[in-house]
Order: C-alpha cells, then sequence, then structure tokens
C-alpha cells in the first residue's frame, strides 16, 4: 500500500488550528527564553533514525509468538512498510539491513524502491548468532571467537559478505553483534576468546571499503550467562582502539546491567571519538526491547544531553552516530510501535536541544547542584510536542502520525494484501 499526500493533508487540516495555537504559545514561552526555534526545528527535521529490516513483523519470546496480520512477507513490503512510517513522521528514512533474513536478490530494484520511498541504507548487521540451513560450520560454541580456526574462518567469510551487499546498497559501516560468550565455568580461556576475536575482527577490519566504519556492540550477558566475550564498552572500546581509526562502539540501551549510568558511558566514548551507533529500545530488567520512552523517558533525555552536549563541541571529531531502534514488538503493531518509538526519541531530542547550557555551566562552576538539576528539569518538563508537529508541517507529512495510521485503517489495508497469517523473518 501507498499512502496519498492529499489523505495525510486532509487529515492535517482538522488539526491544523489547535496546533497553531499550541505551537505559538510554547513559541513564545522559548522567545523569552532566549531559544532560537527555527534552529531547533531544522535539528529535528534533519534527524533520521534508521529502522531495522527485522523490526517490521511481531516479535517473539522464547515462548510464544502472536502475530497481528499483514506482516511484510519479503524484503520488498519492509521497505514498503519502512516507507508508509517514513511518509507519516518524515524521521523514518533509512534502513538497517541484517543478512541473512534479509538479502537483497535484486540490488538494482531494491535500491530503486527504496530510493523511491526517501529511504537511505544505514548500517548492515552480519548474523553469526544463528546457524544457516547451508552453512558448513556449527556456531554453537561460538563464532569469531571460536576455538576452531575453519569455524572463525566462515565467520569472518560471512562479514565479508554482508560488507559486499552493504556496498552495493550504499551502506558505510557494518554491525557487529557477537552471542560469543560461554556457559559455564571453565569453558573459556577468557583470554584465548577475547584475542581469537580480535583476530577474527581484525581480518574483517582489513576488508572494509576505505570510507566504511565498523561498529561493536557489546552485552553483559545473554544468550550466554556465564560470560560474554564483549561485555561491556570498555571491551568494546579496547577492541576499537586496537582495530584502528574505522572501528567503534556501538551502545544499545538494552546491553547493560540494571541501574547502569549510559548517559554517562555515552559522555565518556564521545570524548574519545568512539560512539559509532546507538540502538534505542527500553527495559526494566535487561534487554527487554520495549518501545522507546515506554519506561525511562527521563534516562533518554539525560543520554540525549550528552549526545548533544559532545556533538555540540565536538573535540575529537566524533562522526555523527548511526542512529537505529532496536526493539521488539510483540504485544502492538510493530508500525505503531515504532511510531512511538520514533516519537519518543524526538521528544528526547528536542528536550536537551532546549537545556540552557550556558546556565547549566554556570551552576556546574559554582557546584550549585540545586541549579544543574533545575536546569536540567526545566527542559525535561517542557511540553516540546508542538515543536515535533511543527517539524512535520514544515515537512508537508503527518501532524500526528499515529492518529493518521488509524484514521486510514493501515494495518486493515496490510491485512486485506497480504492475509493474516504472513510470517516476517527476523526476531
Ligand atoms: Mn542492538
Amino acid at each position: 500500500m501507498k499512502i496519498d499526500k492529499d489523505q495525510i493533508a486532509d487529515i492535517n487540516k482538522k488539526d491544523i488550528d489547535g496546533h497553531r495555537a499550541s505551537f505559538d504559545f510554547l513559541n513564545r514561552h522559548l522567545d523569552k527564553r532566549g531559544i532560537d526555534t527555527d534552529r531547533l526545528l531544522n535539528s529535528l527535521m534533519t534527524f533520521q533514525v534508521a529502522i531495522p529490516s527485522w523490526a517490521l513483523g511481531t516479535g517473539g519470546t522464547r515462548f510464544g509468538r502472536f502475530p497481528g496480520g499483514g506482516e511484510p512477507r519479503s524484503l520488498k513490503e519492509k521497505i514498503e512498510d519502512i516507507g508508509l512510517l517514513h511518509a507519516l513522521n518524515g524521521s523514518s528514512g533509512r534502513i538497517s539491513l541484517h543478512i541473512p533474513w534479509d538479502i537483497p536478490e535484486d540490488v538494482q530494484t531494491t535500491s530503486e524502491l527504496a530510493s523511491s520511498l526517501g529511504i537511505a541504507f544505514d548500517a548492515v548487521n552480519s548474523n553469526t548468532f544463528q546457524d544457516q540451513p547451508e552453512q558448513e560450520h556449527s556456531y554453537k560454541f561460538g563464532s569469531l571467537c571460536h576455538v576452531r580456526k575453519d569455524v572463525r574462518d566462515q565467520a569472518v567469510a560471512h562479514n565479508k559478505t554482508v560488507i559486499d551487499y552493504g556496498k552495493q546498497l550504499g551502506s558505510r559501516s557494518l554491525t557487529v553483534w557477537l552471542a560469543d560468550g560461554s556457559g559455564f565455568p571453565g569453558q573459556h580461556h577468557f583470554k584465548t576468546a577475547l584475542s581469537n576475536t580480535l583476530a577474527s575482527l581484525q581480518e574483517i577490519y582489513a576488508y572494509l571499503p576505505r570510507d566504511w566504519s565498523i561498529f561493536i556492540e557489546y552485552k553483559p550477558y545473554e544468550p550466554n550467562f556465564y560470560s560474554m566475550v564483549i561485555p561491556d564498552w570498555g571491551t568494546s572500546h579496547l577492541l576499537a582502539s586496537k582495530l584502528g581509526e574505522k572501528a567503534s562502539c556501538l551502545v544499545d540501551l538494552g546491553h547493560h546491567l540494571p541501574n547502569t549510568n549510559i548517559e554517562q558511558i555515552v559522555a565518556t566514548l564521545l570524548m574519545e571519538g568512539r560512539l559509532g551507533g546507538f540502538h534505542f529500545n527500553d527495559s526494566k530488567y535487561g534487554d527487554d526491547d520495549l518501545t522507546v520512552g515506554s519506561l525511562k523517558p527521563y534516562q533518554l533525555f539525560l543520554i540525549f544531553n550528552e549526545l548533544v552536549d559532545g556533538m555540540e563541541n565536538n573535540t575529537s571529531n566524533n562522526p555523527a552516530p548511526a542512529w537505529m531502534i532496536d526493539a521488539s514488538h510483540n504485544l502492538k503493531d510493530p508500525l505503531e510501535d515504532l511510531l512511538q518509538s520514533t516519537e519518543a526519541i524526538l521528544i528526547a531530542y528536542a528536550q536537551a536541544l532546549l537545556i540552557d547550557r550556558e546556565k547549566l555551566a554556570s551552576a556546574r562552576s559554582e557546584s550549585d547542584v540545586t541549579i544543574a538539576q533545575e536546569v536540567l528539569q526545566e527542559a525535561f518538563r517542557t511540553d516540546v510536542r508542538p515543536l515535533l508537529k511543527e517539524a512535520r508541517s514544515r515537512k508537508e507529512v503527518a501532524l500526528e502520525p499515529l492518529a493518521v495510521y488509524r484514521a486510514l485503517q493501515m494495518r486493515k489495508t496490510l491485512i486485506r494484501e497480504r492475509g493474516s497469517n504472513t510470517i516476517s523473518t527476523g526476531l
């Protein structure tokens, strides 16, 4: 299905007067605080968050999966789904491909479809955490870290293939997440597992095209519960430093132990110029992969505070990080969930842009802890939604993406077109 721009414009018309009134009110308030609203709107209008190709279907747990119907049956339909999101919110103009779940059979047609919908190819993701039917060696006991060289070689070769696919589509980065680790004490010689992983990554690194980057993702536990080879940002940073300039760390919000101060990790990586990518989700316990901002919007805001600060004072020349939503949609319509996540990201970003950084710096220099907190919370407690709507109004997309998605009964149309029993590849 395709959305007709006029349909969106018609629905927008009903909301525009209400929006104008709230935007004018907020604009006057921001003006008094000396904030340049147009500059802020520009930042919001250019911000794009990648949608991973595996996120368009219903997710599941190891206990079950309850699909809602109308899921995309092919890469083409996945790209079309992202096209719907992008047509609604103007901020989902990137796709992150997962190989081998989504191999582009016909590169030219795939590229043409994506560009006709305003979608570019973001980081490509390799998969050595599952066995594929045609592969010779199993990853049951690891991939890049494996004790056997033939298994490591196979995993390295897979990553090179993923780079080849990415090159053809215009991607410029590879994300590596490894399930490698040990289930029980004694299984791994830690130093060997890590040095094997480094040597394998060095081979992949050497294969990277000149203008490419490699992002090393970390995770403290799961699927291995005794040790993971890359459990934390420190190990990821160690590997990235040893690999070279084109390597950096990838922070996935769910890949931390409870109560970890993720914003501090972000600040440290930005200081070192090694923050390559960012995966958004939310969680209560671990890698819950819930909708962004559904549980801890203040933490998300504090992270964006560091991101904005780091990018505005980019002394380490950290490249613009690759943003992606990495969540699993088990209960909600995946497209609705992705619209909610994108909205939450933009809200946190807009709030972080509102922070009075001069006042914050001055409070810090005087160790005025009370005012430092006030400055942050003044920004966090501002309802920035009229700014998001104004950015969308200027881009001529939906003022209220979710409401338009519902009003146009888009899921119903997708089910009619694709059927109610379609199953999408992915998590
Ligand atoms: Mn991730």
